[in-house]
């Protein structure tokens, strides 16, 4: 069973657990003597702070303290911005984690009462007056960067947190020499993650020991201890943290965030246990939201349907602060990506991030590369509108053809692999996109409006290696490290550094392992989440744990495998070249009876009763992997919908994923994490978006008022793939995390617009809702 593990649909392990309220979470665990923190908000999007009278709050019952930004400024240092873009003039405003005089954001925190209950702390915040003189607010990047814009901090003119730019080729030449430019102005509008958990921080202080334990809603708890490490002062060996059972992030988990600085502060001053949980109301308010960018584009191509150039200025939002990632998004994992599937001969892109009084952004699934592939995708199809083309033949005209072993686009990155040729192909084929083609051309004679949207992509996943890492500004490593330990029954622990949080690794990864050493797959524990106890790790993102991590523990799961055969040689008194392994079998060549399990010499290995020469005890390898490039994942996707005339409604008829992650561990997760981008791609197509008014009040600010994407909305997802190895991880493994993501927004986009094509609308804003569609059809 063991060799044929890899490649198989076995069941999560994690479900049962999940589904049956048998997991522990953060706000699950409860300490003796503790205490609960609700933290005080700001109402306001930008306003100076005159006055803060705590009195009435510290009397109420049950409250042990109350704290303002005079109180922890000098304990805590400023919440730090981990990703320093080189050559763009980042300027960093500092962000309190208490705010002290000035609020930049609904949902700033002001103060922190800790009290007996959670509704003792929440009543009492009602106790606390704060005068408030308001400022003007802005939260359209556009406006925000011009001259005389409301400014955020005081050194930051128009802004600007920083100015970056991406060239490659002669851009003005390719305009020069076009017979045709189309142009764009596309809005990624601001989203909110949505985990199905939210935040929640729990910190007890060990007083003379100097010990700090957290438990912590994160995707990297090794980030989080470094991070918090360097913003209480506690030094790394004395501060653990733990991150229990996390119920999805999609990147809102990347950051430590003020409440959480604030929680520890509050434990390590009180002496006692303090957890924080927010609300849903403060996770919308004060969690990182997602993309928001104003993009500027314009397309040069040959009548024929070259492209020749690509042109765009980006007004990234940033929100009032820079959280930990955020510099990183919109230029690296976005404008390094512009080139996508294609062939580009010449690109120059400004990226403007902009200070705004929103909630900061971070990283949210696909996190820059959403907004690269729709760019590309949706001007491809411009462009095969404005020359009658069909956008199939104009994405098979510009692709980059099949590559094996590295191919370097414009924008300098090299791809490692890919097919976009045979991935579109396989999927059109599927979808037998000819009898699409013909149904939509019958329906529309007939008054029904049918949108067939295409969209190709490559994504950038497997963040590392380091040493790019460090030139790119991001201030920390990209390796992974993982340990396989065989007990002497022939069980085996894994420990890993990444922290999945929902991605389905404990079952996948017992799955190389077993495929590696032909151990059962029941027999593998996979461990992780707790930095006394995993080793060092960079965190679960950018779909980079299978890609990276996962190649960590196949090569140290092939070194307890070439242990094993040196002790399997001895046992069996032969040389270690005349030794054979199959399926957990080490035996002489030729001879296959004469043979040891991996269990036979777990055994040997751990009692160390007869072992050869030189050899040590035990049967444990660890593993530190640094990538030698980025993994390059593709694919391709169909959307088809109707759009009702009368009424605006958006009726998905058909999706088809195709994605390329390599070989697939185990396809039913696979399917899994295709399913659950997909529908977020969907969601922010059709229905998702954080609305602020003009004062900067998040109207969103509810499950009640942000339109998720539910199940009776959707259309089933099919999901097919090709499967182009990676050359360089040890299986050729790509992520997939975030890939139905990256494509499904766009594929979406460019079918509503096919079927609206004929009703003479040309432009629509995200989301898609049924009065926009309505009005841009009647104003057509
Ligand atoms: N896998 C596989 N074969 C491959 C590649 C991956 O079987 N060739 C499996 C993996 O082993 C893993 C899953 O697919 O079980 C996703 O793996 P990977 O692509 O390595 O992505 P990560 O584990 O690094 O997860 C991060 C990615 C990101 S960036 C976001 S955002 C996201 C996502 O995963 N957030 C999620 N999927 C999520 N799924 C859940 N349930 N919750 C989130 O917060």
């Amino acid at each position: 069973m063991s060799s044929r593990i890899f490649g198989s649909g076995i069941r999560r392990r994690e479900d049962p657990r999940l589904i049956t309220g048998g997991a522990t979470y953060t706000d699950d665990l409860t300490l003796p003597g503790m205490l609960y923190a609700a933290m005080l908000r700001s109402p306001h999007a930008h306003a100076r702070i005159t006055s803060i009278d705590t009195s009435a709050a510290k009397q109420a019952p049950g409250v042990v303290a109350v704290f303002t930004g005079a109180d922890v400024k000098d304990a805590l240092k400023p919440v730090p911005c981990a990703w320093l873009l080189p050559n763009s003039n980042l300027k960093i405003a500092a962000f309190p984690a208490i705010a002290v005089d000035t609020v930049r954001f609904v949902g700033d925190i002001v103060a922190v009462v800790v009290a007996e209950t959670r509704h003792q702390a929440y009543d009492a915040l009602e106790l606390i007056e704060v005068g408030y003189s308001p400022l003007p607010a802005v939260i359209d990047p556009v406006a925000a960067s011009r001259d005389g814009a409301p400014q955020l901090h005081p050194d930051i003119p128009r802004n600007e947190a920083f100015h970056w730019t991406v060239a490659g080729g002669d851009v003005d030449a390719a305009f020069a020499a076009a017979d045709v430019v189309v142009k764009e102005t596309i809005v990624q509008q601001r989203l909110i993650p949505t985990a199905l958990e939210t935040r929640a921080t729990l910190a007890t202080w060990g007083g003379a020991s100097g010990e700090l334990t957290v438990w912590n809603t994160t995707q990297n708890p090794h980030i989080a201890r470094f991070v918090m490490s360097a913003v209480t002062g506690v030094p790394e060996d004395k501060l653990r943290v733990i991150a229990p059972e996390v119920g999805g992030g999609f990147g809102s988990k990347i950051a430590v965030y003020p409440a959480d600085f604030v929680t520890l502060f509050c434990s390590m001053r009180i002496g006692k246990p303090v957890k924080w949980a927010e609300t849903r109301s403060e996770n919308y308010q004060a969690t990182t939201h997602g993309r928001d960018h104003v993009q500027q584009v314009e397309l040069a191509a040959k009548k024929d349907g070259t492209i020749l150039g690509l042109r765009a200025t980006i007004h990234a939002g940033m929100g009032a602060y820079l959280s930990t990632a955020a510099p990183g998004i919109p230029t690296i994992l976005h404008g390094l990506m512009l080139s996508a599937v294609y062939q580009l001969p010449a690109l120059k892109e400004d990226v403007h991030g902009i200070y705004t009084n929103a909630t900061p952004v971070e990283a949210y699934r696909g996190a820059g590369r959403p907004e690269a592939t729709f760019m590309l995708e949706r001007m491809v199809d411009k462009l095969a509108a404005t020359l009658k083309m069909d956008p199939a033949d104009v994405r098979f005209k510009n692709m980059i053809p099949r590559f094996e072993n590295g191919h370097t686009v414009i924008t300098g990155l090299s791809y490692d692999s890919g097919d976009y040729p045979g991935g579109l192909k396989k999927v059109l084929d599927h979808v037998k996109y000819a009898d699409l083609r013909r149904q939509q051309a019958e329906g529309r004679a007939q008054g029904r409006y049918l949108g067939i949207g295409l969209a190709t992509y490559v994504e950038i996943c497997g963040l590392g290696p380091s040493q790019v890492a460090g030139a790119i500004g991001f201030q920390g490593g990209l390796w992974e490290s993982a340990i396989v330990r065989v007990h002497p029954t022939g069980k085996v622990h894994v420990f890993i550094g990444a922290s999945p949080h929902g991605q389905g690794e404990e079952t996948t990864f017992a799955q190389l392992v077993a495929h590696e050493i032909g151990v059962e797959v029941n027999d593998v524990k996979v461990l992780h989440g707790d930095t006394e106890m995993s080793p060092m790790g960079w965190g679960t993102y950018g779909s980079r744990t299978t890609a990276v991590g996962g190649a960590a523990l196949i090569l140290a799961a092939r070194k307890v495998r070439d242990k094993a055969k040196v002790i399997a040689a001895h046992l069996l008194e032969a040389a270690v070249e005349d030794m054979d392994y199959a399926d957990g079998r080490f035996f002489v060549k030729g001879a296959p009876d004469k043979a040891k399990t991996i269990q036979d010499i777990a055994l040997m290995a751990n009692v160390a009763w007869n072992m050869p020469a030189g050899v040590e005890a035990g049967l444990e390898a660890s593993m530190f992997y640094d990538p030698p490039n980025f993994a390059y994942p593709f694919g391709s996707h169909v959307a088809v919908v109707e759009v009702d005339r009368e009424t605006g409604q958006i009726e998905l008829k058909r999706y088809v994923a195709l994605d390329d992650c390599g070989p697939q561990i185990n396809p039913v997760i696979v399917e899994g994490q295709v399913h659950g981008g997909v529908v977020q791609g969907i969601g922010q197509a059709l229905w998702e978006q954080a609305v602020y008014d003009e004062n900067g009040q998040l109207l969103t600010g509810t499950m009640l008022d942000y339109a998720l994407p539910r199940a009776d909305r959707l259309c089933d997802i099919e999901v097919i793939h090709t499967v182009t190895p990676s050359p360089h991880h040890p299986l050729g493994l790509k992520g997939v995390g975030e890939a139905g993501t990256i494509a499904s927004t766009a594929a979406i986009c460019n079918a509503v617009m096919d079927a609206l094509a004929p009703l003479g609308v040309e432009t629509l804003r995200m989301p898609f809702t049924p009065e926009r569609v309505w009005n841009a059809i009647n104003k057509a």
